[in-house]
């Protein structure tokens, strides 16, 4: 993709930000702003990790994509269901998993959540409502319709969400998913990050339409475009999606336009786009934004040091306790897995 089409991309995502948007009071951003340190924190850490060859296979982090997790943990209920991709960590550290454990998993010990079997690529928590990353591309997206048909069926008012990346709208699953959820008006919420990459390969090479939103409204599925860069905005169209999902009204398509910051996965070259391109898109990361936003409410500097400070710290302790902690028993290693 050419710098002029990113360009050309993210300013028409933000016309969609409005003082309407701004929903959110300080005191609700703030520990939302937490979040984002701890998830930016995590992700850096393990990449340092990866560097050193301390994580066994493959590694994809989230880093620029943390308003997306953190709107999304904001607007729904612990119960609601949630599957995503193997670019997982943002969406399971927002909704609550404990950071000690979430790198205990990525380095194949003992004391991570799925007993340091599932690595980076499948993340899970049930009692945290994370129902799976995939590491197929599209594949969570059906397993979330399902429980969105069960939670129907049962009455019990939960949702789903799931998310998938720009390059998996073009899987044929993804359509026949989308086809039945609004057929059965599925309590469920689509929402597809558009880092404007699968991969190396840019959006400009893989898609026959410029706005993929679009895609779901031969379906007659209510859809839009967000930036996907400011929590607010991510929180007002989740929300108002799970406000639908909740009345019976069936399934809404959020395209949250954001942009990795870090490679595809560790040890990715990055030869496939420009130092310049990366630079530029700087410029609308979510963190940085969500920093200088409640600077401008009247927030000081300071107290956004010390939460920095607390989570430096925090996170410190969770990579000092993952690399102390032990390995799985080689007894267990054919315990929790299937076979056929
Ligand atoms: C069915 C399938 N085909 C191909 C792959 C290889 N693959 C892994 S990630 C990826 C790109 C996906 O891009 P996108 O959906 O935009 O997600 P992103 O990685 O940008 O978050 C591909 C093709 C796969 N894992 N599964
Ligand atoms: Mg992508």
């Amino acid at each position: 993709m050419s710098e002029t089409s990113l360009q050309a991309s993210v300013p028409s995502a933000q016309a969609a930000v409005s003082a309407a948007d701004a929903v959110l009071t300080t005191e609700q951003l703030l520990p939302m702003y937490r979040m984002m340190v701890l998830i930016r924190r995590v992700e850096e850490s393990l990449l340092e990790l990866a560097e050193s060859g301390k994580i066994g296979g493959a590694m994809h982090t989230a880093i620029g994509h943390e308003a997306a997790a953190v709107g999304m943990a904001a607007a729904l209920r612990r119960e609601d269901y949630l599957t995503c991709t193997y670019r997982g960590h943002h969406h399971s550290l927002a909704r609550g998993m404990d950071p000690k454990r979430a790198i205990c998993e990525v380095l194949g010990k003992a004391s991570g959540f799925a007993k340091g079997k599932g690595g980076s690529m499948h993340f899970l928590d049930p009692s945290l409502g994370l129902m799976g990353a995939n590491g197929i591309v599209g594949a969570q997206v059906p397993h979330a319709a399902g429980m969105a048909l069960a939670a129907k069926l049962r009455g019990d008012g939960r949702i789903a969400i799931t998310f998938f990346g720009d390059g998996a709208l073009y899987q044929g699953l993804m359509h026949e998913t989308f086809n039945m959820s609004q057929k059965w008006k599925l309590p469920i919420i689509f929402y597809c990050e558009n880092n404007r990459y699968s991969e190396m390969t840019p959006i400009s090479r893989t898609s026959s339409v410029s706005n993929i939103y679009t895609f779901v409204q031969a379906y007659g599925m209510e859809s839009q475009q967000i930036d996907g860069n400011d929590v607010e905005v991510v929180y007002a169209a989740i929300s108002k999606a799970v406000e639908r999902a909740r009345a019976g009204e069936g399934p809404t398509f959020i395209e949250g336009i954001t942009y990795r910051l870090a490679g595809h996965m560790a040890g990715d070259l990055e030869t496939y786009r420009s130092s310049e391109e990366i630079e530029m898109q700087r410029q609308y990361e979510p963190l940085a934004r969500l920093h200088q936003r409640l600077l401008e409410r009247g927030v000081a500097e300071e107290e956004l040091n010390t939460i920095r400070s607390q989570v430096e710290e925090e996170v410190q302790e969770a990579v000092e306790f993952a690399l102390d902690a032990p390995w799985p028993d080689v007894a267990e290693a054919y315990t929790d897995v299937y076979k056929v």
